[in-house]
């Protein structure tokens, strides 16, 4: 791209023809198409063991279960690292692995990543990587979630649509980005449109009203209302950036900061 920001995704798997699977669809394809950010994919089986480029192993000590063997790992993120032929950037690029394992993945961090001009991310198989490879060549661990996958692909998906769509140019309008739950630091206010009615159901007046100023209010109330009923630890988030008189209206509503919330209030 011209000067302008973007990030390289180096991603090191052994299913490369799931790329960019959904990651080529509506506006992150768009994006990717036009360069805004670039994906480059890595195929552990290049870099195999022997005629049959082995990738995995049975692992020591017994048990069930193929572990991820270090040489065709190391081997390829070393490749991601050297391939980069626009300027050499990904040299220093954090290495992540999708683990269930990591640190969750959240907001900021993906802000933090949007910064980066490469990023290598390593999608594991099996029962996991050989722990020698994980301390050589992975600079963070990171899960997107307490629940178990089959590989680590479709979490580096997540990670780069999250990461992706904060990078300038990749929403069609600047700001369409920012009123995001966990962005703004609160859950969302309900959307409505047309037809003002239906199937009985009336849109709130205050949307028809043409009263910008009220509607933002109100907006801003059913943001506030919907976290404190559905992630109430959300309102003492640094992020949730509460003034003092949303803090007391809140507390009126039975809020209570130190994390208990009294629904029958
Ligand atoms: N994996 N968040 C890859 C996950 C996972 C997660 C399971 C990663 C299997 C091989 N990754 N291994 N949750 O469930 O990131």
């Amino acid at each position: 791209m011209d000067g302008c920001t973007s990030v390289n995704f180096h991603i090191v798997t052994l299913f490369p023809g799931l790329f960019p699977g959904p990651l080529a669809e509506g506006v992150m394809g768009r994006a990717l198409r036009q360069g805004v950010f670039v994906l480059c994919v890595h195929n552990m089986r290049d870099h195999g063991a022997g005629p049959h480029h082995v990738v995995d192993d049975a692992a020591f000590g017994g048990g069930p279960g193929m572990v991820l063997k270090a040489g065709p790992l190391a081997a390829s993120v070393a490749e991601a690292r050297h391939a980069d032929g626009d300027d050499g950037g990904a040299a220093d690029a954090p290495v992540l692995l999708l683990d269930p394992q990591g640190a969750r993945l959240t907001q900021g961090l993906v802000d933090e990543l949007a910064q980066k001009q490469d990023i290598i991310l390593v999608a594991g198989r099996y029962e996991g990587i050989d722990e020698r490879a994980r301390e050589r060549v992975i600079t963070h661990e990171i899960s997107i979630g307490d629940y178990v996958l089959t590989g680590g692909e479709l979490p580096v998906m997540v990670l780069i649509e999250a990461v992706a769509r904060r990078v300038p140019g990749v929403l069609g309008s600047k700001d369409s980005g920012k009123a995001d739950s966990f962005a703004s630091g609160l859950l969302q206010h309900p959307h409505y449109t047309r037809p003002a009615v239906w199937e009985g159901e009336a849109v709130p007046d205050i949307l028809l009203s043409g009263d910008h100023a009220r509607v933002t209010q109100w907006r801003r109330e059913q943001s506030l209302l919907r976290t404190l009923r559905r992630r109430p630890d959300l309102l003492s988030q640094p992020q949730a950036a509460l003034s003092s008189a949303e803090r007391e209206w809140l507390k009126e509503r039975g809020w209570r900061p130190d994390g208990a919330y009294d629904r029958n209030e």
